[in-house]
């Protein structure tokens, strides 16, 4: 009787949510965007992108039951391609009772637990420190993987290695490399590849025969922020899946600052908007978010930065400064040799190809961006990963697709972690 009942709840649940698809009233809308002005009007209007950039030629868009109008109000030419799940349908889909992190994306509060799990087997290796609170009253944390630690003489930025065999020798000064995951909540693979890459990094470390391990001790000091916006990320699965924003309510019922353009650099200029309820609004001044302020602040603490990457999805490219600007900075070769290096050993490894190039020529420009930032302030090498797909399926990445993105982007960032350790 009971297996009836499970049978019958189950059949129910799986009609609900496949009803909820095909009825949803959601749709995907392809638009032409002719000019910068056309761009402007999309960037500025409260339609959700479903294309992970606005392109002059065509852009698509998420078009709700009650948003018809403000489509229609854009003039602009537009052609339906296909519907959408209800983007409330995450919360009500059937989920496995052992969630895994290569299998299956994960909720806020299974993803920390798993970094817990992971930092208490491990005390001597990972540490965590909150280095700020998200609107929503989240904790914003930053795990520390200690490949080597700040010798305890202030005076200088020699490190002390800290993996077992090691332990207490010294290292060549001391050199941060800080990976940034979940900055845009819809953006789901790059927070779990953020976590595979944690995991990889703690192996490592525990790995006397790996090769990366020695360049790992000899002077890196490893800082991950697992999960920029909590609140976001919550909001993407409790009630919005397409959500890419923050939750600073900016009243009037329109919540939400685009994390990424919220940083210093070029803040305020092209490819971001001053309109509360658009998906690129850069907040009401630079830094004014609980949570852009958390990661500076963290990082001015650090010893120096050698690289930043900022994980995101989609569109398998990996892009450097600037974004705010298509001039290119001074010294190209910052970023193309290891941005092409990575690239190169994604390919070996078996993974996709992705594009490497200049945010603002080889994807759109955008102001305020973290890459901008770090780069600006530390002279660092600075990317943001997009990571799969090209636009099939977009942020909508199905859990089949984890295991793969996570391995390619693993590759790169052994190729990168192996380059930066000979950084002077
Ligand atoms: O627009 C963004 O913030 C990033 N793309 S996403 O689809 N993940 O939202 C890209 C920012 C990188 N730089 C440039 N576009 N120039
Ligand atoms: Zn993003």
């Amino acid at each position: 009787m009971i297996r009836i009942l499970r049978c019958l709840t189950v059949i129910v649940t799986l009609s609900l949510v496949v009803g909820a698809t095909a009825q949803s009233g959601w749709s995907r809308y392809r638009v032409l965007v002719s000019d910068y002005w056309d761009a402007q009007r999309v960037a500025d209007s409260s339609l959700g992108l479903f294309s992970d950039e606005i392109e002059i030629g065509f852009t698509d868009l998420i078009v709700g039951p009650k948003d018809f109008f403000q489509l229609v109000k854009l003039g602009l030419f537009y052609r339906k391609i296909s519907d959408l799940p209800r983007p409330d349908a995450w919360a009500n889909t059937p989920r496995p009772d052992y969630p895994d992190y290569k299998l299956n994306y994960l909720t806020f509060a299974e993803m920390i637990g798993q970094y817990e799990e992971w930092r208490l087997a491990n005390p001597t290796l990972v540490s965590r420190v909150q280095i700020g609170t998200s609107w929503n009253g989240y904790a914003i944390w930053a795990y520390r993987i200690y490949s080597a630690v700040p010798s305890e003489n202030p005076s200088t930025s020699f490190g002390v290695i800290n993996t077992p065999s090691k332990r207490g020798q010294f290292t060549a000064p001391l050199r941060s490399l800080v990976i940034l995951g979940g900055t845009h909540s819809r953006e789901w693979i790059a927070p779990s590849t953020v976590m595979a890459i944690t995991k990889n990094l703690i192996d490592t470390l525990k790995n006397p025969a790996d090769s990366l391990r020695p360049k790992l001790e000899s002077n890196l000091a490893l800082y991950v922020i697992p999960m920029l916006n909590p609140d976001g990320y919550v909001h993407s699965w409790t009630t919005f899946r397409m959500w890419r924003k923050n939750r600073r309510n900016n009243g009037g019922g329109v919540f939400g600052v685009d994390l990424n353009r919220n940083y210093s650099k070029g803040w305020g200029g092209s490819g971001s908007s001053g309109t509360t309820s658009s998906d690129t609004y850069r907040g009401p001044s630079v830094f004014s978010e609980p949570e852009t302020t958390a990661v500076r602040n963290y990082c001015l603490t650090l010893p120096p930065i050698k690289g930043v990457i900022d994980f995101h999805s989609y569109a398998e490219k990996i892009l450097w400064p600037w974004s705010y600007t298509t001039t290119p900075p001074v010294n190209v070769s910052v970023h193309s040799i290891p941005g092409n290096a990575m690239k190169n050993a994604m390919v070996a490894s078996g993974g996709n190809s992705y594009v490497t190039g200049m945010g603002s020529t080889t994807l759109y420009v955008a102001s305020g961006t973290s890459k901008d930032y770090y780069f600006d302030i530390y002279g660092c090498a600075s990317f943001t990963i997009e990571l799969r797909d090209t636009g099939t399926n977009g942020f909508l990445l199905p859990e089949s697709q984890i295991i793969p993105t996570q391995n390619e982007a693993w590759a790169g960032m052994r190729q990168f972690l192996s380059d930066a350790s000979a950084l002077p």
